[in-house]
C-alpha cells in the first residue's frame, strides 16, 4: 500500500509526458503530410483500433483512472477519527515561547534578528545553535546573553534544528518557534500564529501571499510554483475525500512555525529515528521542514498553516538556493522525499 501513492503521481508524470508527446508528433506530422497520414480508419473507434500507439496510451489512462478512483475510495474515512482529527480547544493561557535559531555565518543581521525576538511579549527564553560559523556570529550571540549551542562542526541546517528542539524540551517553555537567522522572518509574526495553537498543534507560516512579501526575496517565480506544487503533492499524500487533506498546506519549505510542547513531545522519538537520519545526511536541503510537517501529520498532530511576512535576505545564501542549478536539485529531493517518506 505504501507503493500505491508513489505509483500513481510517477505513472501521472510518465502518461502526462506520453500523451503530450504523442500529440505532438501526430501534429507534426499532420502539419507535414496532412492529415490521411495519422488517421486510419473512418470512424472514431476505427481510428483508435487501427492506429499503433493510440490504443495503448488510451488504455493507460484508463488504468491510471481506475488507480485514482480505487485511491479516492481507500479515502473515504482517512484521517477522520473525531478525537483526533477534528476542532479541539486547549487554550494556552500563558504563551511562553522558546525561539530556537540555526545559525552559520550570520554575523551581518543576527544582531537585529536576536533583537526582534527579544522585544516579543511572549519569548522566554532564544537558543542560537550554531554551526561552527568562523564570522562574529557567536561573539554576538554571546553578548546578547541568549544560550548558545556551539558546534564543532558544520553537520548541517537539520541537525541544529533537531538539536534545538531537544534542547526546548528541557526549558519550561510551553511553545517553540523555529526561525531563520537571515532577516527574512519576523518576530512580529509570533503574534499571529500563537492563537492558533489554541486549536492545533503546529501553525507553520506560508510565504505565498504576494502583498506578505517583499518585492525582490529569494522567492522568484520559480519557487513560488515549486514551493506551491510540492506542498499540493504532501496534501494529496494525506488526502482525505471528506475534507480534500487533513492539512491546507501552499508552501512547502517554510521553517518558520510554531509547536505547542505537548504535541512535539509526542513526536520526539522521531527526532532521532531513521527518518531524521536520512534528512540529517542532505545537510543544505532544507528538508528538515518537510519532515516536521509530514512526521506532524502522520503522528495525528493538528496543522495550520497561517500567511506570514517574507522579507528580502541580509547576508549571502547559505543554501545556494538562488541558484537555479541547485534550487531544481533541491526540488527534486523534495518531491522524491515526499514520495518515499
Ligand atoms: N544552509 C544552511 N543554513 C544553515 C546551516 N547552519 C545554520 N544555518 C542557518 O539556517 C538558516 C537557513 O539558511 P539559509 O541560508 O537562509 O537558507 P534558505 O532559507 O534555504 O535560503 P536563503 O535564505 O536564500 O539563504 C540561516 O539562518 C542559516 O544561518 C547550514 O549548515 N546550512
Ligand atoms: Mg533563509
Amino acid at each position: 500500500m505504501k507503493l500505491f501513492f508513489p505509483t500513481l503521481v510517477l505513472s501521472f508524470i510518465g502518461l502526462i509526458v506520453l500523451n503530450v508527446g504523442f500529440i505532438l508528433t501526430n501534429l507534426i506530422f499532420w502539419g507535414l503530410n496532412g492529415v490521411d497520414h495519422v488517421i486510419k480508419g473512418d470512424n472514431f473507434v476505427e481510428v483508435i483500433y487501427y492506429s499503433e500507439y493510440l490504443k495503448w496510451i488510451l488504455i493507460g489512462d484508463v488504468v491510471w483512472a481506475i488507480g485514482l478512483f480505487a485511491f479516492l475510495i481507500s479515502r473515504r474515512h482517512y484521517k477522520t477519527d473525531l478525537e483526533l482529527h477534528y476542532l479541539t480547544i486547549k487554550k494556552i493561557k500563558e504563551p511562553k515561547v522558546c525561539v530556537i535559531i540555526p545559525t552559520f555565518n550570520e554575523e551581518q543581521v543576527i544582531k537585529e534578528v536576536l533583537s526582534s525576538y527579544i522585544n516579543h511579549q511572549n519569548v522566554e527564553k532564544i537558543i542560537v545553535i550554531d554551526n561552527n560559523s568562523i564570522d562574529k556570529t557567536v561573539e554576538i550571540a554571546k553578548s546578547f546573553g541568549v544560550n548558545v549551542i556551539e558546534k564543532t562542526k558544520n553537520k548541517g541546517l537539520a541537525d541544529s534544528v533537531i538539536q534545538g528542539l531537544i534542547q526546548f524540551l528541557e526549558t519550561s517553555s510551553n511553545i517553540v518557534a523555529i526561525t531563520e537567522c537571515d532577516g527574512t522572518f519576523s518576530a512580529e509574526d509570533l503574534s499571529k500564529m500563537i492563537p492558533y495553537l489554541d486549536n492545533c498543534d503546529m501553525v507553520i507560516g506560508t510565504r505565498q501571499i504576494q502583498v506578505l512579501t517583499e518585492k525582490g526575496n529569494q522567492n522568484s517565480m520559480f519557487y513560488v510554483w515549486g514551493n506551491y506544487l510540492l506542498a499540493k503533492l504532501i496534501q494529496i499524500k494525506y488526502f482525505s475525500l471528506t475534507n480534500m487533506g487533513i492539512v491546507e498546506l501552499t508552501d512547502v519549505g517554510c521553517l518558520y512555525r510554531c509547536i505547542r510542547r505537548d504535541a512535539l513531545e509526542k513526536i520526539k522519538k522521531e527526532l532521532s529515528g531513521l527518518d531524521a537520519e536520512r534528512i540529517i545526511k542532505n545537510p543544505n536541503s532544507g528538508l528538515i521542514a518537510n519532515f516536521l510537517t509530514m512526521i506532524s501529520i502522520e503522528n495525528n498532530l493538528r496543522i495550520v498553516e497561517v500567511p506570514i511576512t517574507f522579507k528580502n535576505r541580509v547576508g549571502t545564501s547559505k543554501t545556494g538556493a538562488n541558484k537555479k542549478d541547485r534550487a531544481i536539485i533541491y526540488g527534486m529531493r523534495f518531491f522524491w522525499y515526499i514520495l518515499t517518506k
